[in-house]
């Protein structure tokens, strides 16, 4: 069947793109467009064409998969002006998302409505290019010069009601869009002039400076979002066609560059993540209800996650006063939401509404899911499921936080334990995407499954993990930071080592997180290592928490630092304490840095792939990306390797 059909309705012909999943940009796609202008221009019997798509959406784009082939005509450009300057005028009809080539597409229509619930947007920065079909060029245009640095260089999509009020679409309509289209084309006689032939819009260039200065201190080295500013002031100081061609050129080039070919890598990585092939077909059991047993920092979180995906919460505590600090915890959560702008009070209101304080287990009995997250101790954990054990349904899913405790020493004892699994959020639970999935030898696929569901539910990059100390991300943390500590042994200032993890483009260097963090967590996790009888050798971090400097919290740890400033100051207190321990003599450029300690992290992954811990490599990315901070336009520590296959 064609991708691309024309049906008549009298004089108005609706050309229908009907290629799924999302109605990508393929050739045969383009195609198909080109010979729908040759037809309907030549149609006497036509006035008006309206584009419609089948199935969820509106066009989301250029085929992605296509990027790794050389370009295959008709190109997009030249697709786009034949419908703007068709002898017809085309109209959009938009619902889902227009994206990129898709949105490109709809700008070459002379008028674009939308259903109240669509979006449009150009998202090539996210994938490490620019707009490549005029969507730079049209947008000033239309929109204006603001509006259009802000679409392009964060690649964020527009709402249809904001798109509305930004001049992106033309009409937001209610009910039936198709007929909507229809009856507009038909009573519409005076459209706007075409994108291509209007003015471009100008603005001082100060403007400009200021922007790309913002702009670069972003980035953080990620190159696309400044070249698409670029594109953005060339479309507002030269003509229309020279404008396109840059754009052409900057786009095709950016496609074939490494950091476009990484964020690929991860768009495709985190498409894949939540459906593992393996559990196809599995059946997934009800999640209505949850509970989450603990509201501390990571129980609240969690709870707030499950509340933001709409489903109910019982939160369990030891006792009251416990119920309600978890209760506040989860307020501040709500209140710092309104405060951002992300939620209304009456939304989170609601959300705090849906949320039952308890200290009493019977409340559980007819829960869905249950969440532990309770203090990190083998004992209290397994208090927990044996009372979790006892007043659960058979079937209800039982899930541990746990981060570093061997998920089968937690279960042990545990009734039917084929609905026991390891879901290991990461802090702020209620933020972050990662969430790694730990079934034991045990686990049923089933509550596998399920627990793959409720990383959709809640918009999580859910990742299987292995049973080993750390699962994927503490471990690759650890080897990280020993590295760390290695450099700084051979004589690299420890300064030296977070200026070139920052200059790669990590928010943090490995000492400043730790200072945030808190030296004392890991600290305390090789003491009870140590404890248990295990030789865990002394870090420089172990001398420094013995030291008392624990970081921020205790005015120092790698770094001091004066009160109530959060810059990290050199300290020769350090310097003193690990003195014995450091042979200077090691010169190494920021470049050969991160070599060493990226380097570091994609062995330790090997390991971690060999021993089966991870499924496969793009799986380890997406742990560092979304659970650590590793700049996403690098694609992740396995993706220079590229030893197993994606
Ligand atoms: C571009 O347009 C460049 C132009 O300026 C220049 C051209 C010259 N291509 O996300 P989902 C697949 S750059 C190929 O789970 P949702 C995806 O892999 C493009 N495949 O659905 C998945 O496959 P599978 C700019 C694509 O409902 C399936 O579709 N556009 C593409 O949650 C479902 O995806 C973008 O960056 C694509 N463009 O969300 C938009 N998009 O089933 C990217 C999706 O085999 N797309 N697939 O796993 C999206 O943001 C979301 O897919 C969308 C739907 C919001 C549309």
């Amino acid at each position: 069947m064609s991708v691309v059909t024309i049906a008549r309705q009298g004089t108005i012909a609706v050309v229908t793109i009907d290629n799924p999943p999302v109605n990508a940009l393929s050739q045969a796609v383009r195609q198909g467009l080109v010979d729908a202008v040759s037809a309907l221009d030549g149609d006497p019997h036509i006035s008006a064409v309206v584009l419609v798509c089948a199935g969820r959406t509106f066009i989301a784009g250029a085929d992605v998969s296509e990027f790794d082939k050389p370009p295959q005509p008709p190109h997009l450009p030249d697709v786009v002006s034949a419908i703007e300057l068709a002898a017809k005028p085309w109209i959009a009809a938009i619902h889902g998302s227009a994206l990129g080539g898709g949105f490109e597409v709809a700008l070459g229509c002379r008028f674009r409505l939308a259903t109240a619930d669509a979006s449009v947007g150009l998202p090539e920065v996210t994938l490490g290019i620019v707009p490549g079909a005029g969507g730079t060029v049209r947008t000033l245009r239309l929109a204006g010069v603001e509006a259009a640095v802000d679409l392009v260089t964060t690649g964020k999509p527009v709402r249809a009601p904001r798109a509305l009020e930004l001049g992106l679409i033309d009409r937001i309509v209610e009910g039936d869009l198709r007929a909507a289209a229809i009856a507009f084309a038909g009573d519409a006689l005076a459209l706007p002039q075409p994108l291509s032939l209007r003015p471009a819009p100008t603005v001082p260039d100060a403007f400009w400076m200021e922007t790309e200065a913002a702009i670069a201190k972003r980035a953080r080295g990620e190159v696309a979002p400044l070249r698409a500013l670029a594109c953005l002031r060339r479309a507002s100081e030269t003509d229309f066609a020279a404008a396109l061609q840059f754009e052409r050129a900057t786009f095709l080039e950016l496609r074939a560059s490494e950091q476009a070919a990484a964020l690929r890598h991860v768009f495709f990585a985190e498409r894949a993540a939540p459906r593992p092939a393996g559990l196809s077909g599995v059946q997934v059991l009800p999640l209505r209800n949850t509970a989450v047993i603990g509201g501390g920092t990571m129980g609240a979180g969690i709870a707030a996650a499950l509340r933001d995906a709409g489903l109910p919460v019982i939160l369990i505590e030891r006792d009251d006063a416990a119920v309600e600090r978890g209760i506040a915890n989860l307020r501040d959560i709500f209140a710092g939401a309104v405060k951002r702008g992300r939620l209304t009070e009456a939304a989170a209101e609601a959300r705090l509404a849906g949320v039952t304080g308890s200290t009493d287990y019977a409340a559980l009995a007819d829960t869905d899911l249950v969440i532990e997250a309770v203090f990190e101790e083998l004992s209290v954990k397994r208090q927990v499921f044996e009372q979790l054990g006892r007043v659960c349904r058979p079937d209800a899913v039982l899930a541990t936080n746990t981060s570093y405790l061997d998920p089968r020493a937690i279960a042990e004892g545990l009734p039917n334990p084929g609905r026991f699994i390891g879901l290991h959020f990461f802090s702020p639970a209620n933020v972050m995407k990662l969430l790694e999935i730990v079934p034991t030898p045990q686990t049923a696929e089933q509550t596998l499954a399920t627990g793959f569901a409720l990383g959709r539910m809640l918009g999580k990059v859910p990742v299987r993990a292995g049973i080993c100390e750390g699962f994927i991300g503490n471990r690759i943390l650890k080897r990280y930071r020993a590295e760390a500590e290695a450099l700084v042994g051979q004589g690299v200032a420890i300064a030296a080592v977070d200026a070139a993890m920052r200059g790669y483009g990590f928010a943090m260097g490995p000492f400043e997180a730790q200072d945030l963090g808190g030296l004392d967590i890991a600290f305390l996790q090789r003491e009870g290592v140590r404890a248990a009888g295990q030789d865990v050798p002394e870090t420089l971090g172990d001398i420094l928490v013995r030291a008392g400097r624990k970081g921020q919290k205790t005015g120092g740890g790698w770094y001091d630092y004066k009160p109530g400033d959060r810059r990290p100051v050199p300290s020769e207190e350090v310097a003193r304490l690990l003195g014995a321990r450091i042979e200077p003599g090691l010169a190494l450029d920021a470049e050969a840095i991160a070599d060493r300690l990226v380097g570091a992290m994609a062995r330790e992954g090997e390991a971690i792939l060999s021993e089966g811990i991870a499924e496969k490599t793009s799986d380890i990315d997406l742990v560092e990306i979304h659970g650590y901070g590793f700049p996403r336009w690098r694609g992740g520590p396995m993706f220079g390797t590229r030893s197993t296959s994606t």
